[in-house]
């Protein structure tokens, strides 16, 4: 098993490409972008991830790592391509179905196919089952069969690969073993196997067990806001419970994994799904309510500038898909304000992304929507002395409220709206 081609140079291929090449597999990887490759044929990267570059830097220097744009014969395939989600909250299997189709022509007997993309329960049995059966291989005859999820945090992504424990779900036991003696190449963790369509189910109860905690914490967070009690002071006296773990609040829930993957469940069974749909939506309705709370506080200020730091869906990352910040700024503009956006992070997004200097420049509001550090270690006074007002609304409570106002700022917090009922 030592030739592997990755289909899908994204956050989640291009990482696990390169730890396989440092591990000491022959790696392609495939990417239909033709600019991606050749960033990554050059020894560069083209998103953002602490450690990522100097890793493929090495990958591709030893020859281990080579990108390019259509797979070649190979022992191992593994699909590492985006499942989007439709207007209609569908998930989009085109891109598998295309991923898979692509490796027809070099497929051999003996080979192992891996789905990490996540998708819906049966994908490995219903959709890609036929898929190579109609071009000849019979799954579990011919060739194996597994889902691998992935299940590494978005900033951690080196660290989790290889230290987190990794499910493999094959559509038989020779497939499992198969696909446990490829990532016991490089995973530390434990190595749990399982069925297929039991995997594909365990990656979206990951990720839906989070969106339903996270949506009780904003809910939780909205009633604190009109009991005028503060949300943060609850979840951390309640979670000193040993057996109560209560989320953060926040502007909701972005990203392409926690904002997505609970959805694959809804749309395959909707009378069984109400709880799941419901903490979607909850979440799902956090943009317009920080948005409600920033016209509140503008209510009586003649022709305000709104300051939006952050545009990405979470704390020092580079990625805007799904990011509440988006929905909150794009919101804002519609309702006719002056809004300015700064993210260090982020080089190409669907709004303004000025210099922290222009951001705040005659701003009356400064709105926290992403806590990345670089806006943790902000210098209140420094960040006032060219606004015109001074007010803040922290929706991540991320901010050292205390010199904050030290500095003159009118604080608002999510979940604990302008009263803070301390002790
Ligand atoms: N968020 C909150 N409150 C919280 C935690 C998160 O509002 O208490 C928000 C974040 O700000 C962000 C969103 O939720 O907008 C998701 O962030 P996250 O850090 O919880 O998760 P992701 O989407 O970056 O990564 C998740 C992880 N899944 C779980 O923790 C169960 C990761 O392990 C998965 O690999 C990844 O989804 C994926 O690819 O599915």
């Amino acid at each position: 098993m030592n030739n592997v081609c990755v289909l899908g140079l994204g956050y989640i291929g291009l990482p696990t490409a390169t730890i396989l090449a440092a591990s000491g597999a022959r790696v392609v990887g495939i990417d239909v972008r033709p600019e991606v490759v050749d960033t990554i044929n050059q020894g560069a990267i083209h998103i953002e991830e602490p450690g990522l570059l100097e890793k493929v830097q090495q990958a591709v220097h030893s020859g281990n790592l080579t990108a390019a744009l259509s797979p070649c014969p190979a022992d191992v395939f593994i699909i590492a391509v985006p499942t989007p989600i439709t207007h209609e909250h569908r998930a989009d299997m085109s891109y598998v179905i295309a991923a898979a189709k692509s490796i027809l022509s070099s497929l051999r007997p003996g080979n192992l196919v891996i789905l990490e993309s996540t998708s819906p329960p049966g994908t490995c049995r219903d959709l890609l089952t036929p898929l190579f059966a109609q071009a000849g291989f019979v799954v579990g005859k011919d060739i194996s069969l597994a889902y691998c999820p992935e299940r590494v945090l978005p900033g951690k992504i080196l660290t989790e690969l290889v230290e987190n424990d990794r499910v493999v779900g094959g559509m038989d036991a020779k497939s499992a073993g198969m696909a446990r003696d490829l990532y016991a190449l490089f995973v530390k963790g434990n190595i749990l196997q399982t069925g297929a369509t039991t995997a594909e189910m365990i990656k979206l109860m990951e990720n839906t067990f989070r969106d339903v905690n996270i949506a009780l914490a904003n809910e939780a967070a909205r009633l604190c806001e009109n009991l005028g009690i503060d949300f943060w002071e609850v979840a951390r006296c309640a979670n000193r419970h040993p057996r109560v773990n209560i989320h953060n609040a926040g502007p909701g829930v972005g990203g392409h994994c926690i904002a997505v993957d609970p959805w694959f469940l809804v749309e395959a069974y909707p009378s069984e799904t109400g709880l799941i749909r419901t903490a979607r939506e909850r979440n799902d309705s956090m943009p317009k309510h920080v948005i409600a709370t920033i016209m509140g506080l503008l209510d009586k200020v003649d022709t305000p500038k709104v300051a939006c730091l952050g545009l990405a869906y979470k704390a020092d990352v580079d990625d805007i898909r799904e990011s509440p910040s988006l929905e909150v700024i794009l919101g804002l503009e519609k309702a006719g304000l002056n809004v300015a956006c700064h993210d260090p992070h982020v080089s190409q997004a669907p709004c303004s992304n000025s210099s922290l200097e222009e951001c705040l420049k005659g701003a009356d509001l400064v709105v926290l929507l992403t806590d990345h550090a670089e806006f943790k270690r902000l210098d209140p006074n420094k960040a006032g002395r060219s606004m015109r007002r001074h007010m803040l609304y922290d929706t991540r409570n991320a901010l050292d409220h205390a010199a904050w106002r030290a500095a003159g700022f009118d604080i608002t917090v999510l979940g604990a709206g302008r009263q803070v009922d301390t002790a």
